[in-house]
């Protein structure tokens, strides 16, 4: 199946973290490539890797980097698909690096940036479908879904705590 989203990170060491981003995107069925380019290390591969996705007929980029997280703003300046941001928490600094370098864009090129670390991750997915789901009606049947199982979560959990008084 043709990829729909392009997941990119900055190293080999983001990938535990991504796999998130993954499983998320397979909950809702889209199909999606993974890669690894890094802004500083290897830019002409990330520019290569932002002209193929427009050829494939990618329809969301997520980029997730660690640091000086400049990745996903190198990508948002190649491409006019949505690019999503995860700053991921992989410095000394835990991720406040990384969030401010990849949220703070100057104004004329957006970065739809996500939570630090793991949520963000997950949430990239998620979010992707949210953007895919525009278009696509079983998509947003399936994120209906989903966020009433989030809802018929927490009604359990209330439940629960009631009963027992915490
Ligand atoms: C960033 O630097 C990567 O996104 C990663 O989070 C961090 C460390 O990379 P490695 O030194 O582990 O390759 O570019």
């Amino acid at each position: 199946m043709k990829p729909k989203v392009l997941i990119v990170m900055g190293s080999d060491s983001d990938l535990p973290l991504m796999e998130e981003t993954g499983k998320a995107l397979s909950e809702f069925g889209i199909p999606y490539r993974m890669t690894i380019a890094s802004a500083h290390r290897s830019p002409d591969l990330v520019e290569e890797v932002v002209r193929q996705a427009g050829k494939d007929g990618v329809e969301v980029i997520i980029a997730g980097a660690g640091a000086a997280a400049h990745l996903a703003g190198v990508i948002a300046s190649r491409t006019i698909l949505p690019v999503i941001g995860v700053p991921i928490d992989s410095s000394p600094l835990k991720g406040l690096d990384s969030l401010f370098s990849t949220v703070q864009m100057p104004p004329g090129v957006p970065v739809a940036t996500m939570a630090v670390g793991k949520a963000g991750a997950r949430n990239a997915g998620i979010f992707a479908a949210q953007i895919m789901a525009r278009s696509d009606r079983k998509l947003a049947k399936l994120l209906a879904g989903y966020r009433k199982k989030l809802e018929a979560g927490v009604r359990k959990k209330a439940e629960k705590a009631l009963k027992s008084g915490k």
